[in-house]
C-alpha cells in the first residue's frame, strides 16, 4: 500500500500574535504536525478507509477535525468596508496638546504609540477590486497607555448623511441592487442615485465622491479625516472642539478614471500590493497628524453647524496644526488574524478625547460594537490580539461568554465587594483619572427633529466645486455624467440635475449637456462662507515627487546598457521603484552581449501599473512590436493617462502608431535627468488633447 507521504520539512509551528508576542501552537513541541488537541499526526495525505478502495470511516478524527475547521474558516464580511488592507506601525507625537487634552498619546512628546491601520473601500465585497470609484476608509487603532483610541475616519472630510438613522438606507442604495445582485462595488446605478436625488444632504459628499479623491493612486497617497467634530478635554476639564487630519508625506495623488478601470482588470489588488510591497522593502508610508482646534464660541459664529458631518471646516477658517506623525512599518503576519479581525469602535476614546453631539457619531457608537458580535461571533472580540489594549491593563468584572480566553481568578466577579478585607483578591476599582464625559448642557423637547442649522445642503458643495482647478472640475463633471448615464430611470437623472442646479450653474449646464438633457432652471445660490479653498484641490496641493512611485521601462534586445543604467539610476535616485519590462519573460541581451533579467513581461505589465514609462527599443526591437496591440497600448495608455514617456529615437515608430503627440512630458531621446523631473507629476496640460470636452 502506498501512503504517498511527503517527506516535507515542516516549518516551525509557531505563530506571532498581532501583539508581537511569539508563542508556540498548542502542544507543537517541535516540528510535529498535530491535531488541534495536540495529538501528533502520522498521515496528512490519506483519510482513514475501510479497505484500499473502500468508504471513509467516521472514526477518522483527524479528517473530521480538519474539514470541520475548514468548513467554518470564513466569518461574515463587514457590512460596509469589507474590502480592506492593513498594516502596523507607530504614532509619534511631535508637539504637545496638553493645553487642550490630558490624553497621554497627545501630550507625551516623542513617545511612540503602537497602531494598527486598516484602509478600505466602502461598497464592494471583500474580493472586489481596489481601484473602484469609492470613498476609502482610514481607520487607526492607537494602543495608548490610557486605553485604545480608534479614529475611524475616511479619505474624504465629510459624509453623505446627517443622521445615523439613514445609514442603512444609504448603504442599501449603493450596494448591489437586491433583486439582481449587481452592480458590485459601483455607485453608477439607479438605486444609489435615486437615494442621492431624494436626499439633498448627500450633495456635498457626492461632489467629493465624483472627484478624483475617490480613485486614489495609492493608499499611501491619500489624506485622512476624522470627519466628525470631537472634543479635547484638558486636566482642568476645559473642552475644545477638534477635527483630526492625516496628511500623506508622499503627497496626494489620484488615478485617471480610464486608468482606474483598466487597473481593476490588470491588478485588482493594486492598492493592497502597493502597500504591502512598499512596507516589505522598507519604504514606510508616513502621514502627518494635524488638528483643527476651535472653541464653542468660534463654532457658534461659523455659517454652518459643526455637528453636521456633511460640512467641513475650511482651513482658511481654522488652520490645521501638525502635531505628530504616523508611520506604517509592519506588514501583518496574518491577514485574517489582524486585518480581518481588527474591530474598530469610534467609541474607543482615551480620557482627554470625547464625543460631540453629531447625530452621525452618536449612532456610530451603537453600530460598531453591535456589528462585531455578528462578525466576530463573541462579546469577547476585544481579547483578540489585534483588538486588545496592549499598552495598559484591561480588567473588570465582565465574565464568561463565547471564546473567553482570559482566566480570571478568585470569587470577585461583582463590585462593590469586600473580599479584600478577608485577604482574597477584590478585583479592580474605579479611579478619579478615569474617563469623564464632558458635562455639556442638553435641553429641549424629546422629538424626532433635524436642526434648522443643518438645512443648507449646497453652500459647501459649491465651495468644493468652485475651489477645484479646471481639470478637476472637468473630472467631476465627467464622473457624474458617467454615473448618471448608467441610470436607467429618467426621473432619477432629472431630480439629481435639479439638485445640482443649486450648486453651480456651470456644473449643471455641463452635466446636462453630457447627458443630452435640458438644463434645469437656475436655482437661487445661498451666500457661501469662504469663496474658494485651494486646500480642497488635489492637483498642485503637494509638491511633485517621484518618491514612492513606480517607473516601467520597456526594454528590447540590443539597446545601450549605459542609457538604460542612467535612466534606471535617475528614477531610482528620485525615489521611484523601477521595473524592467521585456516583450518576453526572462532576460534581455543588451548591446555588447550583457544580459539582464526582466522584472516582468509586457502583457502582464500594462503601463497603467506605472507612473511613468521608458520605451527603450532598438530598431529591430521596435519593428517586432509595431503590430502588437499590447505594446501600442502600453505607450498610448501612458500618453492618455498623462504620464511622462522617455523613448529612444529608434522607438519613435511605436510612439507614432500610439498617437503620441509630442510636447511636455514626451522625451524623444533618453535624457535621464529630464525624465526624472518630467516623471514626478502628471502632465495635465495634455488632457485637453486626449479628452476634449
Ligand atoms: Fe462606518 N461602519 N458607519 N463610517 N466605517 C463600519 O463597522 C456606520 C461612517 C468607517 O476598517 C461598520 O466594523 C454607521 C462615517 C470605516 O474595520 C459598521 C454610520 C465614517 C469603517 C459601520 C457610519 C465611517 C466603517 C462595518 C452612520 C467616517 C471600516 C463593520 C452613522 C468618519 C473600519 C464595522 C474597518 C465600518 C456603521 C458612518 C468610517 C456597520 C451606522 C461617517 C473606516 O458598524
Amino acid at each position: 500500500m502506498t501512503h504517498m507521504k511527503h517527506e516535507s520539512k515542516s516549518t516551525q509551528q509557531t505563530t506571532r500574535g498581532a501583539g508581537g508576542e511569539t508563542h508556540q501552537c498548542a502542544s507543537a513541541r517541535d516540528e510535529t504536525l498535530t491535531t488541534n488537541h495536540g495529538v501528533a499526526v502520522s498521515d496528512n495525505q490519506n483519510s482513514l478507509r475501510a479497505g484500499v478502495r473502500g468508504p471513509t470511516l467516521l472514526e477518522d478524527f483527524h479528517f473530521r477535525e480538519k474539514v470541520f475547521h475548514f468548513d467554518h474558516e470564513r466569518i461574515p464580511e463587514r457590512i460596509v468596508h469589507a474590502r480592506g488592507s492593513g498594516a502596523g506601525g507607530f504614532f509619534e507625537l511631535q508637539k504637545s496638546l496638553e493645553k487642550y487634552t490630558k490624553a497621554k498619546v497627545l501630550t507625551n512628546v516623542g513617545e511612540k504609540t503602537e497602531v494598527y491601520v486598516r484602509f478600505s473601500t466602502v461598497a464592494g465585497g471583500a474580493g472586489s477590486a481596489d481601484t473602484v470609484r469609492d470613498v476609502r476608509g482610514f481607520a487607526v487603532k492607537f494602543y495608548t497607555k490610557d486605553g485604545n483610541w480608534d479614529l475611524v475616519g475616511n479619505n474624504i472630510p465629510v459624509f453623505f448623511i446627517q443622521d445615523a438613522i439613514k445609514f442603512p438606507d444609504l448603504v442599501h442604495s449603493v450596494k448591489m441592487e437586491s433583486d439582481r445582485g449587481y452592480p458590485q462595488a459601483a455607485s453608477a446605478h439607479d438605486t444609489f442615485w435615486d437615494f442621492v436625488g431624494l436626499m439633498p444632504e448627500t450633495t456635498h459628499m457626492v461632489m467629493w465622491a465624483m472627484s478624483d479623491r475617490a480613485i486614489p493612486r495609492s493608499l499611501r497617497m491619500m489624506e485622512g479625516f476624522g470627519v466628525h467634530s470631537f472634543r479635547l478635554i484638558n486636566d482642568k476639564g476645559d473642552a475644545h472642539f477638534v477635527k483630526f487630519h492625516w496628511r500623506p508625506k508622499l503627497g496626494l495623488q489620484a488615478l485617471c478614471w480610464d486608468e482606474a478601470v483598466k487597473i481593476a482588470g490588470a491588478d485588482p489588488d493594486y492598492h493592497r500590493r502597493d502597500l504591502y510591497e512598499s512596507i516589505a522593502k522598507g519604504d514606510f508610508p508616513e502621514w502627518e497628524f494635524g488638528v483643527q482646534i476651535f472653541t464653542e464660541a468660534q463654532a457658534e459664529k461659523f455659517p454652518f453647524d459643526i455637528l453636521d458631518a456633511t460640512k467641513l471646516i475650511p482651513e482658511e477658517l481654522v488652520p490645521i496644526e501638525i502635531v505628530g506623525r504616523l508611520v506604517l512599518n509592519r506588514n501583518p503576519d496574518n491577514f485574517f488574524a489582524e486585518t480581518e479581525q481588527v474591530a474598530f469602535l469610534p467609541s474607543n476614546m482615551p480620557p482627554g478625547v470625547d464625543a460631540s453631539d453629531d447625530p452621525l457619531l452618536q449612532g456610530r457608537f451603537f453600530s460598531y460594537q453591535d456589528t462585531q458580535l455578528s462578525r466576530l461571533g463573541s462579546t469577547n472580540f476585544h481579547q483578540l490580539p489585534v483588538n486588545r489594549a496592549k499598552a495598559c491593563p484591561f480588567q473588570n468584572f465582565q465574565r464568561d461568554g463565547h471564546m473567553q480566553t482570559l482566566l480570571p481568578k478568585g470569587r470577585a466577579n461583582y463590585e462593590p465587594n469586600s473580599l479584600a478585607d478577608a485577604g482574597e483578591p477584590g478585583g479592580p476599582r474605579e479611579t478619579d483619572t478615569g474617563f469623564v464625559t464632558h458635562p455639556g448642557d442638553v435641553s429641549g423637547a424629546k422629538a424626532r427633529v433635524r436642526a434648522e442649522a443643518f438645512s443648507d445642503h449646497y453652500s459647501q458643495a459649491r465651495l468644493f466645486f468652485r475651489s477645484q482647478s479646471n481639470i478637476e472640475k472637468g473630472h467631476i463633471i465627467a464622473a457624474i455624467v458617467f454615473e448618471l448615464s448608467k441610470v436607467t430611470l429618467e426621473h432619477i437623472r432629472a431630480r439629481v440635475l435639479a439638485n445640482l442646479a443649486h450648486v453651480d450653474p456651470e456644473l449643471v449646464k455641463r452635466v446636462a449637456a453630457g447627458l443630452n438633457a435640458p438644463a434645469p432652471k437656475e436655482a437661487p445660490m445661498p451666500a457661501g462662507s469662504v469663496k474658494e479653498s485651494p486646500a480642497l484641490r488635489l492637483i498642485g496641493k503637494y509638491p511633485p515627487s517621484l518618491k514612492g512611485r513606480c517607473v516601467g521601462v520597456l526594454v528590447s534586445d540590443d539597446i545601450d546598457a549605459a542609457t538604460l543604467n542612467a535612466l534606471y539610476a535617475a528614477a531610482a535616485n528620485a525615489g521611484a521603484r523601477v521595473k524592467i519590462i521585456a516583450p518576453k519573460i526572462g532576460s534581455v541581451t543588451l548591446k555588447g552581449g550583457k544580459t539582464i533579467q526582466a522584472d516582468g513581461q509586457l502583457a502582464g505589465n500594462p503601463s497603467v501599473l506605472f507612473d511613468a514609462i521608458g520605451v527603450l527599443l532598438s530598431k529591430a526591437g521596435c519593428a517586432a512590436l509595431l503590430n502588437d496591440s499590447v505594446a501600442i497600448n502600453f505607450v498610448s495608455d501612458a500618453f492618455t493617462h498623462l504620464k511622462a514617456i522617455a523613448a529612444t529615437p529608434e522607438a519613435m515608430p511605436i510612439l507614432d502608431k500610439a498617437n503620441v503627440m509630442r510636447g511636455a512630458g514626451v522625451l524623444e531621446a533618453i535624457d535621464s535627468a529630464a525624465f526624472a523631473e518630467a516623471a514626478a507629476a502628471r502632465h495635465f496640460e495634455r488632457e485637453p488633447k486626449v479628452r476634449p470636452r
